[in-house]
């Protein structure tokens, strides 16, 4: 379909450690954990969104490693496409859209009340970082 609209997000990593962000809005995700990201913009690559959803929403600079494999069904029209991606610099603070971080150790990556649809990307994320 060429009109849907792709959300990144990203597994974002630093020190053996993966960042959930807690939605602060809208009133049926608020509370829910995700992989942070956000919208394309017109003439944006994937790549190109996430380092600037990641910069906007948590003042921080990273680098996209790798696709997570797979796409996940968000509202109708709407897919969510999963990067594994590594702080460059600066410590994540929840500027825009989330109420509260957290950095979770390979053990604690269900710990979390993760949105439905993060959850399969969020696995294999914590299964790629238990093998590092
Ligand atoms: N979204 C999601 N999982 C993520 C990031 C976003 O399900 N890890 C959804 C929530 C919104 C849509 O994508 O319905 C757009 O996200 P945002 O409002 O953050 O731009």
């Amino acid at each position: 379909m060429k009109d849907r609209v792709v959300v990144v997000a990203g597994a974002l990593y630093d020190k053996g450690r993966l960042l959930a962000a807690r939605r602060s809005a809208p009133a049926e995700l608020a509370g829910r954990w995700e992989l942070p990201g956000g919208k394309l913009e017109p003439g944006e690559s994937p790549e190109q969104a996430l380092v600037r959803e990641l910069r906007e929403e948590l003042g921080v600079e990273t680098e996209p490693v790798a696709r997570i494999p797979g796409e996940w069904p968000l509202k109708p029209g709407y897919v969510l496409q999963v990067w594994t991606a590594r702080l460059v610099s600066g410590e994540p603070e929840p500027l825009e859209d989330h109420d509260a971080l957290r950095w979770l150790a390979p053990h604690e990556t269900d710990a979390v009340d993760w949105l439905d649809q993060d959850r399969p990307a969020v696995a294999e994320a914590a299964r790629l970082l238990r093998e590092r």
